[in-house]
């Protein structure tokens, strides 16, 4: 056993370099496909985006940059980009990844990049140049892509064609990236075409990413595999490879079901953070990682899943950070198979909590941030301000 001040240690150095980003669509009224069921309090503007985001950070003291969604919080473009600035100045959070949304818009019905229709494809390139131009100016440093790009039959889809402009899309978005720039490329099995999806797994990603440039890197979004998938086999590949860009966080049980974090599998989770720690302990490179939530909260409280999500978060990679490396690979040289797996256990199995606390309190943050979020008032606050219109607001499918 590691004694339990090095424990404390390790958790707090951990801590100190562990940042996540919140999604700017997780604080807003969101569905399934048969409707949205509405929250008083949801946040629709950019500013009520911000200011949701801004109250996570001051509570978690981790959190400080927000992912936006081009179409969505940035409609009007480049001429919004200073409204954004002002926000992030206000709300005390920085634009983080940039994502392109090439899905929303009746012209792609047949897909994007890869769509037969040139007209989509030329759109869809331009948007994409478009959200680059947007994150230099904002000073974000990822492009985030998520292609919902298939077809629902057989025989109706040229895949082999569609890579090809998927490729050739992907290289020029990649030539007018800055030097610190990268593209983060994700991918997803099926949903919302359930026949074939361009970007269907790692695999496809990683060809693409490396075709594209070495500003180029994979994306995992822990909700885009099938059913007993070896998430964390598939980090640790990319992680050899120089080839992990980043994460989407959320969990599932079914499919792509954007649920909190940890809610079904944190031993999974585990698993993944386990495979970054041991990497930079065996390489001494430090793992360049981006950690975002992507999750779509839509019966739980916006605001108190995204809280509940980083704090999860916070314990499974502090959890990670106490695993025995030294232990560990010396029992799977030996092949000490029930020591090796005691030895990732002991890991998972110790209360880091009192350890996370003590970091939040000489952080000069609160020790509770869901207790100090639902003493603050806020929430009450933005339901007086944003109940009337929210009830208003459209909820059915058809
Ligand atoms: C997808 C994927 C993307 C997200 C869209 C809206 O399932 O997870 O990351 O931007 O949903
Ligand atoms: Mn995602
Ligand atoms: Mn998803």
């Amino acid at each position: 056993m590691t004694p339990p001040a090095k424990t404390e240690q390790l958790i707090a150095s951990a801590l100190d370099s562990f940042h996540i980003e919140l999604p700017s669509w997780g604080f807003a009224n969101t569905g399934t496909r048969f409707g949205k069921f509405l929250q008083p309090a949801a946040a629709a503007t950019i500013e009520e985006k911000f200011s949701d985001a801004g109250e996570v950070h001051r509570l978690t003291g981790v959190c400080p940059t927000i992912a936006l969604h081009v179409l969505w919080d940035l409609p009007e473009g480049a001429s919004g980009v200073p409204n954004i600035s002002a926000l992030a100045e206000k709300f005390r959070v920085r634009p983080g990844s940039i994502n392109p949304n090439v899905f929303q818009d009746q012209l792609y019905k047949h897909g994007s990049v890869g769509s037969p229709d040139a007209a989509a494809r030329t759109a869809a390139m331009a948007h994409l140049l478009e959200s680059a131009d947007l994150a230099k100016q904002l000073g974000s440093r990822d492009v985030s892509l998520w292609f919902a790009d298939g077809s629902n039959y057989p025989g109706t889809p040229n895949i082999r064609q569609r890579r090809k402009w998927f490729e050739e899309s992907l290289s020029r978005l990649h030539e007018r990236l800055a030097p610190q720039q990268r593209m983060l490329v994700e991918y997803k099995p099926f949903e919302p075409a359930f026949y074939h999806t361009d970007i269907a797994d790692w695999g496809m990603a990683l060809l693409l990413a490396k075709k594209a440039g070495p500003k180029a890197k994979v994306l995992v979004d822990t909700g885009h595999h099938y059913q007993g998938q070896n998430i964390e086999q598939i980090v640790a590949w990319l992680l050899a490879d120089d080839m992990l860009g980043g994460f989407h966080f959320n969990d599932r049980r079914y499919a792509d079901d954007d649920l909190t974090l940890g809610s079904i599998d944190p031993y999974q989770i585990f698993r993944i953070f386990h495979e970054i720690f041991f990497f930079e302990w065996e390489t001494g490179k430090r793992a360049d990682v981006a950690y975002m939530i992507d999750q779509s909260h839509n019966l739980k409280g916006k605001i108190e899943a995204m809280i509940q999500t980083v704090t999860t978060a916070q314990e499974l990679y502090a959890k990670a950070a106490i695993v025995d490396h030294e232990k560990l690979a010396a029992c799977q040289s030996k092949c000490a198979l029930v020591d090796a797996e005691v030895c990732l256990k002991e890991a998972f199995s110790t209360d880091v909590r009192p350890a996370i606390r003590e970091w939040s309190r000489s952080h000069g943050s609160p020790e509770d941030p869901m207790d100090a979020f639902r003493k603050s008032g806020y929430l009450e606050r933005v339901t007086e301000i944003r109940g009337k219109r929210n009830a208003a607001s459209v909820s059915s499918y058809a």
